[in-house]
């Protein structure tokens, strides 16, 4: 008797021990005929589907022979998934797919359907072996990580993260039925696509997989079309910890707007007349519906993992026993499509195969270098994002006598004088939705309220609800939305209403939308800029919600760029600027709007209206065109000299004002200073900072977000690294939440702060 334990070995020997013991069929069926009776699957297909599941499986046994030598870095296999191949085949190779780890099946099954040349199992099988090796060769992440993905294949890679792409999905959905309704956009699927994603039994329990259960049935109920089919693949455990029995099933089952069906995921047959069915449906009916597929676990989690001292050895023979590959194999064998030892001589023909790939990948070359490593994470093309900026422009301005008039209900921007902040986001948000035919504006409150500050106020009524749209209250799913509709050509503009609520979703941006262009090199983008109303100093609205200032966590996310306008003058500019970069380069902008400047008209006096600017009419577009990570300087020169000489004040935001409004004084004092506005913290201007800092030799930052990993820290470590060498001080906000009334003043710094380090550096 075999050890329970199922490793390499003995999941082998097993299979060729229960190949080797089937019965000889009393009769034969035909290849082109249905391989049992009242089964929709033929032969052939059968036959083609084996292939894949048996590729699948040797993939596992060569990651752990490669590992076994220190050269494959990956082990978490698909062994007792293989029946997800029959789901590949319900589907058309044109129907995005965002796949489960487990997915090596449906991999190598929709590879060897798809038109793509040459031996398209051994391909498929290189793909996945260059994944394991880390090889630069691999086809979608360049060895960065071990992912199924595939531009020519529809399969969008998917990070390891549980359910993290499951909103995406949904999105992907959405933007596949939203994409044609829109003129002027191209979608890369059919419009009679549908969006299939895949996912474990445990991840069942995720907050990113329940909102998206939800957010699938809200639409459904809300009678948008959602063609989006999800796959559970429950082999009964999340790593270690079973999922309590019936749990799964009562879990998808009680969905509101969510079809669902189950069907035993070892049986070859049944799971694909099930995923047959209910694909169909999605397709003719554009609803959402979930596939539960009872699947097995073989060889543990991942090739590091003793299963043993966590299962009753009774589990794991059960788990043996429902091999899906032999399962397949009596199936072909009581068809009389094969026999026992052809099955044997097939199963090792492809190991081998396997094998002989997986010696071929391993000495290909990996990543060398930092700069080869990183170098899909913020492709930055600013010539060309400045050229989409102009072509916009000669778009708009075309448009300005008829369509644009309209928009605007006769009255144009740039001849209504001066605006505000919120306003001139408005106004810009307007251009953009008239010049770029793939944008979509949405969010909570954004459509029938125009936003909490008014700041999308008519918008829906400009272009109707198709394109300004109210979500349902869940950001993870706003974010989500933008990730697929930028995958299916759409350039979404999601509003996340207050900073505070970004925190709770964050992982879309993280995870899943920046990580995009590392997993797939440029082949998958999703272009997307998310507007977040945040920051504090609100003298109406306090607390802590409604004035969060914690940045830290968008500004560590590689590529991601982080815009805060805070002059109406620059609002319009830096919108335009991550438009721009969001359609050229796919990039990831978040473009966060100070709500305490939103309205703000005054800066040195009351009534003097010098915070307000008149909005830029498309003509002059590419003259006023802002680069991302370009900063912009204020000189305010002393009232004795003349001269800006004296002090730099770096800052951002709300920062700005205060600081003019001090260094104004300050000149009035016989000191000029020079006072600089990051405008992006992400990427921060470094050049523009140490040149100004250099320029004094004295620096003041000026930073409203919390002393520890706020933003100051950041600009401290760009000026010591541009080598810097004369005096600095900092003023930041308390490491405190920001409390409700006065007592905010208590933690966020103010006018008297900075004055007071400004006389302080002026004093050395
Ligand atoms: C958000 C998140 N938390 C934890 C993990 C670590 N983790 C990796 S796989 C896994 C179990 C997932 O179980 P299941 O969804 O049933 O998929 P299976 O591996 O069984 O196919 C866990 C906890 C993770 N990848 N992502
Ligand atoms: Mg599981």
């Amino acid at each position: 008797m075999l050890d329970l334990v199922t490793t390499p070995q003995n999941l082998d020997e097993r299979f060729r021990d229960a190949v080797t013991a089937l019965e000889p069929p009393a009769s034969r069926r035909a290849p082109a005929d249905p391989v049992r009776d009242g089964a929709t699957l033929t032969g052939d297909q059968a036959l083609q589907l084996f292939d894949a599941q048996l590729t699948s499986r040797h993939l596992d046994l060569a990651a752990r022979w490669l590992r076994s030598f220190n050269e494959g870095f990956y082990t978490i296999g698909s062994s007792g998934h293989e029946g997800n191949a029959a789901v590949a085949a319900a589907l058309r190779v044109d129907d995005p797919a965002l796949l489960h780890y487990r997915s090596a099946a449906f991999y190598c099954a929709r590879f060897s359907e798809s038109e793509l040349p040459g031996d398209r199992l051994a391909d498929a099988a290189r793909d996945v072996l260059r994944g394991v090796v880390a090889s630069a060769q691999e086809p979608i992440a360049g060895g960065r990580h071990k992912v199924f993905g595939r531009a020519d294949l529809q399969i969008i890679p998917t990070t390891s993260t549980i359910a993290s792409h499951l909103p995406r999905a949904v999105g992907v959905a959405f933007g596949i039925t939203r994409g044609p309704a829109l003129k002027g956009t191209t979608s890369p699927w059919p419009a009679d696509a549908i969006a299939v994603a895949s996912f474990g039994d445990a991840s069942v329990n995720h907050a990113s997989a329940t909102t998206a259960f939800n957010a699938a049935g809200w639409y459904d109920h809300s009678g948008t079309k959602l063609p989006l089919l999800l796959i559970c693949e429950d082999n009964g455990l999340g790593i270690s910890v079973p999922s309590p029995e019936g749990w799964v099933a009562a879990a998808l089952s009680s969905r509101p707007g969510l079809r669902y069906t189950a069907a035993d995921g070892c049986d070859l047959l049944a799971t694909y007349d099930a995923a047959r069915e209910v694909a169909d449906w999605v397709r003719e009916h554009r609803r959402p519906a979930v596939l539960h597929l009872s699947m097995v676990r073989l060889m543990g989690h991942a090739g590091s993992d003793a299963e043993v001292a966590y299962r009753p050895s009774a589990e794991i023979a059960a788990d043996l026993a429902r091999d899906p590959l032999v399962s397949t194999a009596k199936l072909l064998v009581e068809a009389g499509l094969i026999s026992s030892e052809e099955i044997i001589t097939r199963y090792d023909e492809v190991g081998w195969q396997v094998r002989k790939v997986a010696e071929e990948v391993l000495g290909e070359p990996k990543l060398a270098t930092a700069a080869e490593v990183i170098a899909p994470l913020a492709p930055r093309r600013p010539l060309r994002a400045a050229r989409t900026i102009a072509d916009a422009a000669g778009r708009a301005a075309g448009a300005a006598s008829a369509l644009r008039m309209q928009a605007f209900a006769g009255k144009l921007p740039e001849l209504a004088g001066p605006l505000t902040l919120a306003q001139t986001v408005n106004a810009t948000l307007t251009d953009a939705l008239l010049a770029m035919p793939g944008t979509l504006v949405y969010g909570e409150d954004v459509a029938r309220k125009g936003g909490v500050y008014g700041v999308t106020k008519n918008l829906r009524d400009r272009f109707g609800p198709d394109r300004v749209f109210d979500t349902l209250l869940d950001e993870t799913t706003i974010l989500g939305l933008g990730l697929g509709a930028g995958l299916a050509g759409l350039l979404p503009i999601p509003e996340i209403q207050y900073l505070a609520y970004l925190h709770n979703a964050e992982d879309q941006l993280r995870g899943e939308a920046a990580t995009m262009g590392f997993f797939s090199q440029g082949a998958f983008r999703n272009p997307m800029v998310v507007r977040v109303a945040g920051l504090a100093y609100q003298q109406s609205f306090g607390g802590h919600f409604h004035n969060d200032n914690a940045v830290a966590v968008l500004r560590d996310v590689p590529g991601l760029v982080l815009a805060v306008p805070a002059r109406p003058a620059d609002a319009a500019p830096m919108l335009r600027s991550c438009l721009a970069a969001a359609a050229v380069d796919g990039s990831v902008c978040v473009y966060l709007e100070p709500i305490a400047l939103y309205h703000t008209r005054d800066l040195h006096e009351q009534g003097d209206n010098e915070w307000l600017s008149p909005y830029a009419a498309p003509t002059s577009w590419p003259a006023d065109h802002v680069p991302i990570g370009r900063a912009r300087t204020y000189p305010i020169p002393a009232a004795t000299s003349g001269e800006s000489d004296d002090l730099t004040i770096i800052t951002f935001g709300n920062g700005l004002r205060m600081s003019l409004r001090v260094a104004a004084r300050l000149a009035a004092a016989g000191y000029g200073s020079r006072v600089v506005d990051l405008r992006w913290l992400s990427p921060l201007p470094t050049a523009d900072l140490v040149r100004e800092a250099a320029a004094t030799g004295r620096v003041l930052i000026v930073d409203e977000t919390r002393r520890s990993g706020g933003v100051g820290e950041g600009v401290l470590a760009a000026l010591v690294d541009g080598g810097f060498v004369g005096a600095a001080r900092r003023i930041a906000s308390a490491d405190s939440f920001v409390p409700l009334g006065p007592a905010a003043q208590q933690v966020l710094i103010g006018e008297d702060a900075i004055t007071q380090g400004a006389r302080a550096l002026l004093a050395r």
